[in-house]
């Protein structure tokens, strides 16, 4: 491939438009030719961590393995987006190692209340509820990123806007 593969993570709360934007730049690297893949919840927690939950010790499983998945695409010469939760900084350094460098942390960053008022598939609500246990940012910590390459405040960016600005650090850096 005529490109040097990376790893792009987008970390955040459930809501906070993470694989919105993924999404989004999906398309506008496959535009311009780039080789780009996208690791979300719904094609690695339905197949390769079907297995897991949403305990401390299966998130901490869960983003172990996507880090691995995405060295592997990266070493490919892929670029990877990779779109989870992933709360636990000590995980997000483990996936930045495996990257060895090419790697761009990027915080989408919504406080709760806003993501809870989007709340589509109705979670926060369940969460509040009792419904669902372990619930990040409600009854499960969030550790926000202490040096990230990029902070998108979707509570403030359009999703055009947040696309661009995520765009224009991969394609510079
Ligand atoms: C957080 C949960 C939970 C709990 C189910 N806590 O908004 P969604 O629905 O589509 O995305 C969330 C997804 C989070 O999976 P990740 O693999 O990204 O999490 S982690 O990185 O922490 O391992 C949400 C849904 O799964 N979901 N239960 N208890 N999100």
């Amino acid at each position: 491939l005529d490109q040097q593969g990376k790893v792009v993570w987008l970390t955040g709360l459930s809501g906070s438009g993470k694989s919105t934007i993924a999404v989004e730049v999906e398309k506008e690297l496959l535009k311009r030719g780039k080789a780009v893949y996208r690791l979300d919840g719904d094609n690695i927690r339905h197949g390769l961590n079907s297995d897991l939950g949403f305990s401390a010790e299966d998130r901490d499983e869960n983003i172990r393995r996507i880090a691995e998945v995405a060295a592997l695409f990266r070493e490919a010469g892929m670029i990877v987006l990779a779109s989870f939760i992933s709360p636990y900084q000590e995980m997000r350094d483990f996936a930045r190692e495996r990257a060895e460098g090419d790697f761009i942390e990027i915080h989408v960053k919504a406080d709760v209340e806003t993501c809870a008022s989007r709340d589509p598939k109705g979670l926060y609500e369940k969460a509040k509820k009792g419904e669902i246990k372990n619930f990040t940012g409600v009854s499960a910590p969030y550790e926000e990123p202490e040096d990230p390459e990029l902070v998108i405040d979707t509570a403030e960016l359009s999703v055009e806007e947040s696309v661009e600005k995520v765009l224009n650090y991969i394609l510079e850096n």
